[in-house]
């Protein structure tokens, strides 16, 4: 009796152990909301700059602009909203308020807006046009909304404060739900000659009350951080979190460097999104030349390649319309990218590791498309080491990383090996962070098999996914 007993005992005490050795791995440090994951994965957004500096050719319109200067013949918002999408970007933010002040939206908190345009009358509302243009197109909407406003009487006054509340809580609550709330830290002299004292909090506050899952950008969040430089460039190494204490968006924001870089280990997860225009200015202005594929691939390898989202700002012409030179060069980018990632060369490779941590975190998890699928180790490991080896050689200079970001970013250090022809190992590649995704050009290699080895880790290394192209367009 008594040795069923203890059999019956070890067994229980077995299949514990190994339920145990399943759990996934622990959250680590500061991790994603679900909708900073949704929002990272976006990869690509499209920024529109677009209102009265359109009309006047001018890049920071002073707030003097008479109502009757916005005057779009065409404004097409579904034209944004198929390039967007064609183009392969989730979503579309646009300047709802620039900083001369005047609201593309009849708005209720200003007297400068499109209802004092001659556009539609006076009837018009690019905002509403843009949300059903988008909603058809399937693609998200955010918002620019410039807290920096050189026309209005009460700008530079603790009054405008309650204003710039008022005015996003009208927007939120007229449309979307918006995906992003873009509030830049520029703050400059109003009418009277006065800065504001911004007041954050509420800002913050009045719109979360109204849609909770926005995320927010500035130069230090809550949501999403401005990379540090407007190229479109995030730093080498690139973490999602940020040391936000004591900083405030603005002149009181973290260094550029800091931005681009984020801080290791930081408390809040406040992952970098590079902005940056297809052309020299933010605004459409005919004697401007959008930016080559061969630049828009270097942007592309150097943001979301490195752990940033793209926001790349496409701004509209004096119809309304993206221009044909633009929408056709997004479509050149599109193609190229599209070209670039079509094969991942990893696909049918047997994969091994020094190390797993059961059933469900297998290995060969690296090369499936699913998500939430991934390679997890031991708690105890930090270095593992993960060899993908290959029936032919492949032939590629690209590599594909990703860590599965919502449990928290982890690898801080990694190199990569492959296996010659003959048999013989070298090392192809050594970088730092991963992130939600970094792509790292090597040279042309021909290999039998991949080695990836994580150096150095601050938790246990989650790896969602490894991928390998071979590039014949872009050249570094
Ligand atoms: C800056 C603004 O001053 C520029 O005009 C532009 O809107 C850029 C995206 O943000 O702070």
């Amino acid at each position: 009796m008594n040795r069923v007993l203890l059999s019956i005992s070890l067994l229980a005490c077995m299949l514990a152990a190994s339920c145990r050795s399943v759990q996934p791995p622990a959250p680590y440090g500061a991790c994603p909301s679900p909708q900073q994951t949704a929002w990272q994965r976006m990869e690509m957004n499209m920024f529109c700059h677009f209102g009265p500096n359109t009309f006047s050719g001018k890049e920071w319109g002073d707030g003097t602009e008479p109502d009757s200067l916005f005057n779009p013949s065409d404004l097409d918002c579904d034209q944004w909203a198929a390039v967007a999408k064609e183009a392969g970007m989730g979503g579309i933010i646009i300047t709802a308020k620039h900083h001369d002040g005047f609201c593309l939206w009849p708005t209720n908190q200003s007297p400068h807006s499109v209802a004092g345009s001659p556009w539609r009358n006076g009837q018009g509302d690019v905002l509403r046009e843009l949300d059903e243009a988008c909603r058809r197109a399937g693609i998200g909407m955010g918002v620019y909304i410039s807290p920096w406003d050189r026309n209005h009487p009460a700008y530079g006054t603790p009054q405008y404060n309650t204003v710039f509340a008022n005015t996003l809580r009208e927007v939120h609550q007229s449309y979307g739900p918006l995906f992003e709330q873009w509030l830049d830290g520029a703050n400059g002299e109003g009418p009277s000659g006065k800065k504001q004292q911004y007041d954050w909090a509420l800002f913050h506050s009045t719109v979360f009350d109204i849609n909770p899952r926005v995320v927010f950008f500035s130069d230090v969040g809550p949501g999403c951080r401005w990379v540090g430089n407007e190229e479109g460039r995030a730093g080498e190494t690139c973490w999602s979190t940020l040391d936000t204490e004591g900083f405030t968006p603005g002149a009181g924001a973290p260094s550029p460097d800091t931005l681009s870089r984020g801080n290791r280990g930081g408390e809040r997860w406040v992952a970098a999104e590079a902005d940056v225009s297809l052309r020299p200015g933010w605004f459409y202005h005919d004697n401007e030349k959008p930016k080559s594929v061969q630049e828009l691939l270097r942007i592309y390898y150097a943001s979301v390649g490195r752990n940033a989202l793209l926001l790349l700002n496409v701004p509209p012409d004096q119809r309304g319309h993206i221009a044909e030179g633009d929408s056709i060069r997004l479509m050149e980018f599109r193609a190229a990218l599209d070209s670039i990632f079509a094969t991942d060369l990893a696909q049918g490779a047997r994969v091994s590791a020094s190390n797993r941590r059961g059933k469900a975190f297998q290995p060969k998890h690296v090369l499936d498309s699913s998500y939430h699928t991934y390679w997890a180790v031991d708690d105890s490991v930090l270095t593992p080491v993960l060899t993908l080896t290959f029936s032919r050689t492949r032939r590629f200079n690209r590599v594909m990383l990703q860590e599965y970001i919502p449990l928290g970013q982890r690898v801080s250090a990694f190199h990569i090996d492959y296996q010659a022809a003959d048999g013989s190992w070298h090392r192809l590649a050594q970088a730092t962070t991963i992130g939600y995704k970094r792509l790292l050009l090597t040279p042309t290699v021909e290999a039998r098999a991949v080695r990836l080895h994580i150096d150095a880790s601050l938790a246990p290394p989650v790896i969602n996914r490894i991928a390998l192209y071979n590039d014949t367009l872009y050249e570094p």
